[in-house]
């Protein structure tokens, strides 16, 4: 049986676009999607999808082992904004979900992972504007907590056992096909829903919060590049810092009322305020740039274009 690629969260807001992009590149028979609840996009009903829990040993290899599983997306995670709120959960689902896929590896039943790690594992310490690849890291979420831990795991993983496993630093990342999911960045995805729907929005986050974010093609991209990299070229077995784009959400704000002139904004932060107040401004992903070619495409202008035509299209 040819070997196939293995996608984990795949109804989730980037296993859901990853699961169709790689489908266009290798085929409908090469990806099977899984999540822990059945789909709902037709697109995902209609390929090859399993119920996976991605905290169950068992349950991976089983999957693994039946479609002859060679690559894994672990996308399954829980975000910041959910994870301060149910902290054992979230520390749990998000490092025994890593644990089972970095032993998948190390048994040598699967022979590649990419694991998504976040701006999150910076905290209030670190240099916040062009933060540097290594520097400072001391973040105070569950979520940054449990992606610092997991990059020094999938990095021990890679020198103790060979496990070739890949990761990214995922800034916000704004995209339409999924509702938002429990992070701190959300609000640059919610708005574009409120503005078509209401012409009102009121931010979570105040209107000088400055957030590195990410458009989801440009987020799809660096997760195939850095996938597609010969080993060599991925020199970083922790994960890469990579950036696009910072804005705060007046200046977001403003870009959506070049395009709806009769939408209002206000603010009133929650206690999400205090995480994004711990996140860096800007990134320095230079080393994404140089080791594996890593560029974005995507500037605010077009987020915000590609954003209200891609919400509108939904209420078709
Ligand atoms: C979140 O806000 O929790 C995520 C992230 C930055 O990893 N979008």
């Amino acid at each position: 049986m040819p070997s196939k690629i293995l996608i984990v969260g795949a109804c989730g807001q980037i296993g859901s676009e990853l699961t169709l992009a790689l489908r266009d590149i290798h085929g409908d028979d090469a990806v099977v999607a899984s999540d822990i609840k059945s789909p709902t996009s037709p697109d995902l009903i209609d390929g090859l999808f399993e119920i996976l829990d991605a905290t169950d040993f068992e349950n991976f290899k089983t999957i693994v082992s039946n479609h002859n599983i060679d690559t894994v997306y672990m996308m399954a995670a829980m975000l910041s904004g959910t994870a301060e709120k149910f902290p054992e959960k979230g520390w749990d689902l998000n490092m025994t979900s890593l644990f089972n896929v970095l032993n998948l590896g190390k048994e040598k039943l699967v022979s590649k992972i990419f694991w998504p790690s976040s701006i999150a594992v910076f905290g209030p310490t670190t240099p916040k504007i062009d933060t540097p690849q290594q520097t400072i890291m001391e973040p105070t979420t569950v979520y940054g907590i449990s992606k610092q831990a997991g990059e020094r795991w999938c990095a021990y993983y890679n020198k103790r056992y060979g496990v070739d496993v890949r990761s990214i630093r995922y800034p916000g990342l704004i995209s339409y096909k999924t509702p938002p999911g429990g992070g701190t960045t959300d609000y640059a995805i919610e708005i574009f829903h409120e503005a078509l729907k209401s012409s009102n929005y009121t931010s979570f986050l105040s209107k000088d919060t400055v957030l590195p974010m990410m458009y989801m093609d440009d987020a799809i991209n660096a997760t195939i590049s850095i996938m597609d990299a010969p080993a060599e070229s991925v020199k970083i077995r922790s994960s890469y810092n990579l950036s696009s784009v910072s804005f705060t959400p007046e200046e977001l704000y403003s870009e959506i009322k070049n395009h709806i002139p009769d939408f209002n904004m206000s603010y009133e932060s929650d206690f999400r305020q205090d995480i994004a107040d711990s996140w860096p401004d800007s990134i320095d992903d230079s080393e994404a740039r140089s080791d594996w070619g890593w560029k974005h495409d995507f500037d605010l202008k077009m987020i915000v274009k590609e954003m209200l035509e891609g919400v509108k299209s939904l209420k078709k």
